[in-house]
């Protein structure tokens, strides 16, 4: 069963290593379409984590603000999402319709995220999905308001976190890599899936 993380779900070790792999070959097809690129925040400043998106909509950061665009920032549409993360998205998620975009984001060594909610997204009754690939992360979430107490575990490759209900809105953030801890990805680092529905229903 799920361990559960602040009433998200966290299925330990779902994907095999085969499947891991099967990924991320995907993966590569897809970065070779819609390349990895350092967005840009509001204020100017490079995110230290490198993104990409895979689905109708992909998500973009520049001097304008945070939102979801049908194309890559070279113009290009982004690519399909892989099979192999809409089978897992079909088996934990327990929506009805498909997710619309696929955030692919890359962490080097040194690379973080600040805790942030997610809520560029339209409706926020459906769960997001998220895969981690690579070395070990340090993952903390909380509640849906800034201050007070959070909790943090450790995302390993194949891991499978499912945030619905009250966690959808949660602040979450990653703290910091154990990187090499995994020999998945040639160049070592972390990638991190996140399936979502972003457009309401047509
Ligand atoms: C909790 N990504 O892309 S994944 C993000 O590991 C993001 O790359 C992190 O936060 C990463 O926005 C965390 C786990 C995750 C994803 C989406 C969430 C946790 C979430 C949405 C709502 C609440
Ligand atoms: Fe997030």
């Amino acid at each position: 069963p799920p361990m559960d993380l602040a009433g998200a779900r966290l299925f330990k070790g779902m994907l095999d290593r085969p499947t891991q792999e099967a990924l991320v070959s995907a993966l590569r097809d897809v970065v070779s379409v819609a390349p990895f690129f350092h967005p840009e925040t509001r204020w100017g400043k490079q995110m230290s984590v490198r993104m990409t998106s895979a689905g109708r909509l992909g998500w973009v950061s520049d001097r304008r603000g945070y939102r979801y665009e049908p194309r890559h920032p070279t113009g290009a549409p982004w690519p399909e999402i892989p099979d192999l993360a809409l089978e897992v998205w079909r088996a934990v998620s327990g929506a009805d319709r498909l997710p619309d975009c696929c955030l692919v984001n890359y962490y080097g060594d040194g690379a973080r995220m600040g805790l942030h909610q997610d809520r560029d997204e339209g409706d926020f009754s459906f769960p997001v999905v998220s895969i981690s690939l690579g070395d070990d992360a340090l993952f903390r979430i909380g509640g849906i308001k800034r201050q007070g107490s959070t909790q943090s575990a450790w995302l390993g490759s194949g891991d499978v976190l499912v945030l619905d209900g009250p966690s959808r809105l949660a602040y979450h953030g990653i703290d910091r890599l154990r990187f090499g801890s995994s020999d998945l990805l040639r160049d070592r680092g972390r990638i991190n899936l996140t399936l979502r529905v972003v457009e309401i229903a047509p």
